[in-house]
């Protein structure tokens, strides 16, 4: 690679100093780079690359980091992190210990506010420009970038409303590639697509912006009547045709987002504006890798890829050919709705990462992609639920803490019978964090009327999903499973209904109990074998359920063993092995317990095994674990 002047931009403050002519060189140089690294060290791709001109741009033209840059999501700040010292650094991207995927607070000045959920820049850049106003910071500008995928979610909406009202000097830009992760639902996209198609909307646009463009020859006082005027010309011809106006938004645009010396250009002249505003730029998603941008879903994050082909390699799972689990529920979704009409698919812009694309083509008006909107998504259900739908509502576990109280007051206060299927349920791994599914078993064993599960491997996934969806279930039910691959080649059983609250006995045993929730079963077998080894005999439970718990086996096991291990991959405070705890409370038993699981702190990124260890809960963490408590 050439990276002649990338290599000479070791701060925003030294990209500054090139004349605006560099910019392109440097935009090709800045894309090759996230060629090289994310084909090579895997992460999200796409994204980043569709917004190399824009984030050029925005470090030229703002003093960042006095000016304020916000990004929504963050998963397409590659660029920006690659700008802003952290170029060397890059290649750790997401591993452990190395730089984060998404910006950070923590990581860099740069990094404004940390992020990885969506919908939050423009809420927290109004924030931002209401503390400068505060503290006479008047010269500091704040900019927002957020996608029009992001723009789907209520947040987002809500914070444009609010920013109208306070009238603070804040730049919303809107990065439309008409893509979030799958092509967007709903009309915004659509309505971004009208408006950039629209000539003579657009005609209408450059006489206003060619006006603005001749301001820098003015006064000041000129230059405001001018912009008054044309704001009130604006106002009148645009207003009720647009969006963003009708939220007290100055809107410009569209624009070409690839263009990086006029994306510059636009910016400075936006920089004198006061008031809200939103730049309406149009780019590509994957733009200059030719696969990225043809297909653009896979290539949103596609693992290792080889950067000559394009050819997207294995995923290195470690049993070969096991199912993922997000396949295990998109497919026997189908296989369900087919057998019971009443079941309805919800998913809020993941179709393809739970695999609910499977069900919107094949029954196209019985699933529903709903955009980034979490919280819609579990009200939406919960109204087809008391008509008698069935509906599983399929929400990443992370992004289900959008949604609680629309767990809590939509559904459980009302009792209806909504399947919550929470994917990605534990250590997620590389993403961090912001991603980590951990919080779900204690924030949904905390919810009256809430069944709360946990399978250990795809078939008990499968027999979840076709208990949950029985009539006489009749209340909400809850399903958490892991990222990535199982472990059983041959998933595809028939159904069997598992009773509620019924765990199961894995292996018999002695000297301890070991209870687990979840997919920690996998490791604590491995962990019973390893003990065998070493002459301990280790019971193992896997309880299924953590609501309600298997009391009839925890009497059992409490009346048997003094040593018990519980292990979940959720946060100790308030999870499984705290509903363990008690029971053995309520019940007067006494044993020593040890619970396991996700310590009281954010847990960094890195694979997930790496975590898994790091959190003790590998097979070899239970192990040591039961070994001490045994005192050996
Ligand atoms: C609350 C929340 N729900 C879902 C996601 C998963 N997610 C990550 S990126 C993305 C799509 C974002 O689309 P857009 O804002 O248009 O950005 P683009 O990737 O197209 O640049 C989604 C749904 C998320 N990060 N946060």
């Amino acid at each position: 690679m050439k990276e002649k002047l990338l290599k000479k931009i070791d701060s925003p403050a030294d990209l500054r100093k090139f004349d605006p002519k560099q910019l392109p060189e440097v935009c090709e140089e800045l894309r090759e780079y996230i060629i090289d690294e994310v084909s090579t060290n895997p992460g999200h791709f796409g994204a980043s690359l569709g917004v190399v001109e824009l984030t050029v741009a925005l470090h030229y033209v703002y003093k960042t980091p006095y000016d304020l840059l916000v990004w929504d999501v963050g998963h397409q700040a590659y660029g920006h992190k690659i700008l802003t010292g952290r170029r060397d650094k890059f290649h750790t991207n997401r591993r452990l210990k190395g730089i984060s995927g998404f910006p950070k607070r923590g990581e860099s000045e740069y990094d404004t506010f940390g992020v990885g959920h969506s919908s939050t820049s423009i809420s927290a850049a109004l924030g931002m420009a209401v503390a400068a106003g505060l503290k006479n910071e008047n010269d500091r500008k704040i900019v927002a970038v957020i996608g029009d995928g992001a723009m789907t979610g209520g947040m987002a909406f809500e914070a444009l409303n609010n920013a109208s009202a306070s009238k603070s000097d804040l730049l919303v830009i809107l990065n439309d590639n008409n893509m979030a992760i799958d092509p967007n639902t709903g009309v915004i996209g659509q309505y971004l697509l009208n408006i950039s198609k629209s000539h003579t909307y657009n005609r209408m646009k450059n006489d206003v912006w060619e006006g603005l463009g001749k301001l820098d020859g003015f006064g000041k006082k000129t230059r405001k009547l001018i912009q008054k005027n044309q704001h009130a010309l604006k106002n009148m011809l645009l207003k009720q045709n647009n969006l963003f106006e009708a939220f007290d938004f100055r809107y410009f645009g569209p624009i070409d987002g690839h263009d990086v010396e006029y994306l510059a250009d636009a910016l400075n002249d936006l920089k004198d504006i006061p008031g809200p505003k939103l730049l309406h730029v149009v780019t590509k998603k994957g733009k200059g890798f030719k696969q990225a941008e043809l297909d653009q879903t896979k290539f949103h994050a596609p693992g290792l890829f080889n950067k000559k082909t394009g050819e997207i390699l294995s995923c290195g799972c470690l049993v070969d050919k096991a199912p993922k689990f997000q396949n295990v529920f998109g497919e026997t979704l189908i296989e369900l709705a087919e057998q019971n009409k009443k079941i309805v698919g919800i998913t809020p812009a993941m179709p393809s990462g739970c695999s609910m694309n499977l069900m919107i083509k094949q029954m196209p008006d019985r699933a529903f992609d709903v955009g980034i909107a979490e919280q819609h998504a579990v009200t939406f259900s919960a109204g087809l639920a008391t008509q008698g739908m069935v509906p599983f509502c399929n929400i990443y576990s992370t992004f289900m803490q959008r949604a609680y109280d629309q767990v809590v007051h939509d559904v459980a206060t009302q009792n209806l019978h909504v399947v919550f299927c929470l994917d990605r349920g534990g250590i997620v791994g590389e993403d961090g964090p912001t991603h980590h599914g951990v919080f779900d078993i204690a924030y949904m064993r905390s919810v009256p009327n809430m069944i709360v599960s946990a399978p250990m491997d795809e078939i008990e996934l499968r027999n979840l999903m076709y208990t949950a969806q029985l009539d006489e279930i009749g209340q909400p039910f809850s399903i958490r499973y892991p990222r990535g691959c199982g472990t059983k080649l041959n998933w595809k059983k028939p159904f069997e209904k598992i009773e509620v609250g019924k765990g199961r006995k894995l292996s018999e045993g002695d000297d301890l109990a070991i209870l687990t929730i979840g997919k920690t079963g996998v490791f604590a077998q491995r962990a019973v074998k390893s003990l065998g080894r070493k002459n301990i005999s280790a019971a193992h439970y896997d309880l299924r359920f953590v609501k309600p718990l298997d009391e009839e086996l925890l009497t059992s096991v409490f009346k048997k063993y003094k040593y018990i291990l519980t292990v979940e991959d959720g946060v100790i405070k308030g999870g499984f092995g705290s509903a363990v705890l008690e029971f053995m409370a309520e019940n007067d038993f006494s044993a020593h317990v040890k619970v396991m699981g996700i310590p009281d702190k954010f847990i960094e990124h890195g694979t997930p095994d790496e975590l898994y260890k790091l959190c003790g809960i590998d097979h070899k963490g239970i192990a040591k674990a039961a070994l001490k408590m045994l005192g050996q």
